[in-house]
């Protein structure tokens, strides 16, 4: 079996509505898709992203440059590819928008070759359970009212949720703590609320304003301080009770590694695209088991399921709904369970109508 040919596609993909958080401002995801056809017949596919016309050329042209890597090789042969691609990268490094290039064609490999084998991507890779727990994260967002919060809890929960989480580090921490204070009161102890930061503190803030929300009983809090900080989020983690997650900024197992050693935080939640694909992300899933720490997930929800249903300490996966068009179809949603396909491979193809009406 071999890689017959690789079709790299651009596509800008609106936002159902501009996406603010302590850092971000965003309207459209500016996607790579990558198709990977074998000689059988069979097509798998991956992506990368980036906010912005023009980095997502970038990451464009990288893609091109590491596709004749796998051209005419045999995509079972996935973990090879990706370390060939690896040294190719060597001169650019192994961070930043390299990486990423090079996850769209790893993942695109990984799904080929689990449908090569006829079997779901978790399968494929060990795993025996299709449902994994997840929590909503398409809302709640920093710039929202408090009206809109509860009325977009109360969406979340009809649609199947039993977690959500909301964007904090507005400028005032009084309103920080008010906006957790009534979203809590609002879904009760029965739902799991996370509160991600966006790295938009700084670390005394981080353990005073992190001190005042332990009493809304959170999930975890997420990316308190500016992400290469590590040193400073282990001194945060330590300092609270409540579980800290962090990780998705990073890049490669060997970032997930450092944080391991250096007790960061209590969850990981490596981004698939940041690792540069699931050879990677499964690296960083088993140092996690290593360290005996779970792990979680960042984006790329119809992917991240199966690499969490295939990693016994598979936490929670985010449910982010940007990619749902892409592929013309939502995922399951079950008692606050994603329950992850049975189809070969990842369970989900780029729709033909989607690729036409986002072209780039
Ligand atoms: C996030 C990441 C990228 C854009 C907006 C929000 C956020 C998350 O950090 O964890 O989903
Ligand atoms: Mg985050």
């Amino acid at each position: 079996m071999k890689i017959s040919s690789i079709a790299v596609h651009r596509l800008s993909i609106p936002l159902r509505r501009p996406v603010r958080t302590s850092i971000h401002d965003l309207t459209h995801v500016h996607t790579v898709l990558v198709e990977m056809r074998s000689d059988a017949g069979l097509a798998g596919s991956g992506y990368c992203f980036a906010f912005g016309r023009r980095a997502a050329g970038a990451l464009h042209e990288l893609v091109l440059d590491l596709a004749p890597l796998y051209e005419g090789k045999d995509p079972v042969e996935v973990r090879a590819h990706h370390a060939a691609a690896w040294r190719a990268l060597n001169f650019l490094g192994h961070a930043g928008a390299g990486m990423m290039a090079l996850a769209a064609l790893d993942v695109a490999c990984w799904d080929l070759a689990a449908r090569s084998a006829d079997l779901p991507l978790y399968r494929y890779l060990g795993g025996a359970r299709n449902r994994v727990p997840t929590y909503a994260s398409s809302g709640l967002w920093i710039d929202s009212s408090i009206d809109d919060l509860l009325a977009e809890a109360d969406r979340f929960r009809a649609q199947g949720h039993r977690a959500m989480k909301m964007r904090i580090g507005r400028p005032s921490a009084a309103e920080d703590v008010e906006r957790v204070r009534r979203l809590r009161e609002a879904v009760g102890p029965g739902v799991h609320l996370l509160a991600d930061v966006n790295q938009g503190w700084d670390e005394p803030a981080a353990v005073r304003v992190g001190r005042r929300l332990e009493a809304y009983d959170l999930y975890w809090l997420e990316e308190p301080l500016p992400y290469e900080d590590l040193e400073g989020c282990a001194r945060v983690s330590a300092a609270l009770t409540m579980r800290v997650a962090t990780g998705e900024s990073d890049y490669g197992s060997l970032a997930m590694k450092r944080h391991l050693e250096l007790h960061v935080a209590d969850v990981l939640m490596p981004d698939l695209q940041r690792m540069s694909g699931v050879t990677e992300f499964m690296k960083a899933a088993a140092l996690c088991e290593a360290y005996h720490q779970p792990v979680s997930s960042h984006l790329f929800t119809e992917t991240s399921c199966h690499l969490l249903a295939a990693s016994p300490n598979g936490l929670i996966v985010e449910h982010m709904d940007w990619w749902e068009e892409l592929y013309g179809e939502p995922v399951r949603l079950v008692d606050g369970h994603l329950v992850v396909p049975d189809r070969p491979g990842i369970g989900y193809e780029p729709d033909p109508r989607a690729l036409a009406r986002f072209r780039a």
